[in-house]
């Protein structure tokens, strides 16, 4: 016992919120059931194991072969020993199947008044709409206490939401409707992933839960939707940073290039009113048209590196759609004056949305 009991111990940490060895924290409705699945299901394969072995190994002692004693004929037959090792795993078969399909149920219905919020996945981020048309990158802000449906979406590939603090986790299939409910029991933040391999940068493909109080909630969503009109004019390339969000998983800032090219260097040949090699080999000026229709329509000029290497015309289709009239203008003031909004390490200064947005109260 004295080898097992660090597993006991492990074990006795799951539950609660805090998380354990087996599982993150836990804050969802749904969690301590699916915990409860788990934990129940490792604890009889524990208990197995350990009475298996166990019987073996002293088996193998107890009947090891000591001298030339005369063989004895095998039992064939022992009907209550039968019955036993019959009804015992039965029992606990039917019980296993009976937690998952309870689990299973609930976790696949939502219930009747959720509050709806849709989440679509490209490559390489999450976005979701609110229905009064609020949006955001990569952070789902959802309410305490009230069940919340998702409503998924793929544009592209396959990807899969997943958040692991509620045990949830859906595909996001192109062509197909697919959802996911959650009703979060706490407030507070909480990671979420893409779980489905979904490309190069997939790995890039995170963001974050925030669980607000249900006055917050509405303030924030609020704020969302028409957040970008209360940026004044000769802030809008500030908004650019926060928007950046849709980009950084193929542009950098810092003059590396990823799948697209780099922002820096964009910024630079816009200064220096360079021009850019495309890949059908001729090139352009980059000023503020050419960046405005690399948004709006990525396919129609390819960009190419300095040594004429076309770059993969992967740029997201309907980027400019996302971003909205407004996002689209922030994202090309951004690439115009990109050197007033890094620091001296290339890195993007920080830009709250409250710094820039005026006119309203943050909330809380
Ligand atoms: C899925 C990857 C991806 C995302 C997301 C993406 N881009 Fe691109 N982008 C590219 C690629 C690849 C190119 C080069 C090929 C081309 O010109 O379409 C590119 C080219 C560009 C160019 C031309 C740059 C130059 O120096 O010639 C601009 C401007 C641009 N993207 C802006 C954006 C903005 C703004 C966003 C975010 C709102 C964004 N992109 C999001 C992949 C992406
Ligand atoms: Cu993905």
């Amino acid at each position: 016992m004295n080898l097992l009991s660090p597993m006991f111990l492990l074990l006795a940490q799951t539950g609660g919120t805090g998380g354990g060895f087996w599982f993150p924290e836990s804050a969802s409705t749904v969690a301590p059931e699916v915990d409860f699945a788990f934990d129940f299901i490792t604890g009889i394969s524990i208990f197995f194991f350990v009475l298996i072995v166990g019987v073996m190994l002293w088996f193998m002692f107890k009947y090891r072969r000591r001298g030339h004693l005369p063989s004895m004929e095998s039992p064939t037959h022992n009907t209550p020993l039968e019955i036993t090792w019959t009804a015992i795993p039965m029992i606990l078969v039917v019980l296993i199947f009976y937690i998952g399909l309870k689990g299973y149920v609930n976790i696949t219905t939502p219930p009747e008044n959720s509050y709806e919020i849709e989440a679509v996945g490209q490559q390489w981020y999450w976005s979701f709409n609110y229905p009064n048309g609020a949006t955001d990158i990569n952070i789902l802000h959802v309410p305490v206490g009230r069940p919340v449906k998702i409503n998924l979406r793929a544009n592209d590939v396959i990807h899969a939401l997943f958040i692991p603090a509620f045990r949830v986790k859906m595909d996001a299939v192109p062509g197909r409707r697919t959802e996911l409910w959650f009703e979060a029991t706490r407030e507070g933040e909480f990671e979420l992933y893409c779980a489905e391999y979904c490309g190069t940068q997939h790995s890039q493909m995170v963001g974050k839960v925030i669980v607000y109080n249900q006055f917050a909630f509405e303030a924030k969503i609020d704020e969302l939707a028409n957040w970008l009109d209360k940026v004044p004019d000769e802030d809008l390339h500030k908004a650019g940073v926060i928007l950046y969000n849709y980009c950084s998983t193929c542009h950098t800032v810092d003059g590396s290039p990823l799948i697209g090219p780099s922002f820096q260097e964009t910024h630079e040949l816009f200064k220096s009113g360079g021009t850019r090699k495309l890949a059908d080999g001729s090139a352009v000026t980059v000023n503020e048209d050419y960046l405005r229709s690399s948004i709006r329509k990525p396919s129609d000029q390819i960009a190419a590196s300095a040594q004429g290497v076309a770059y993969p015309s992967s740029m997201t289709p309907n980027i400019a759609d996302q971003l909205g009239t407004r996002g689209v203008e922030a994202m090309i003031q951004m690439l115009m004056r990109l050197d007033e909004l890094v620091d001296a390490e290339g890195k993007l200064k920080k830009v709250e949305r409250a710094d820039i947005v005026v006119g309203t109260e943050e909330p809380q």
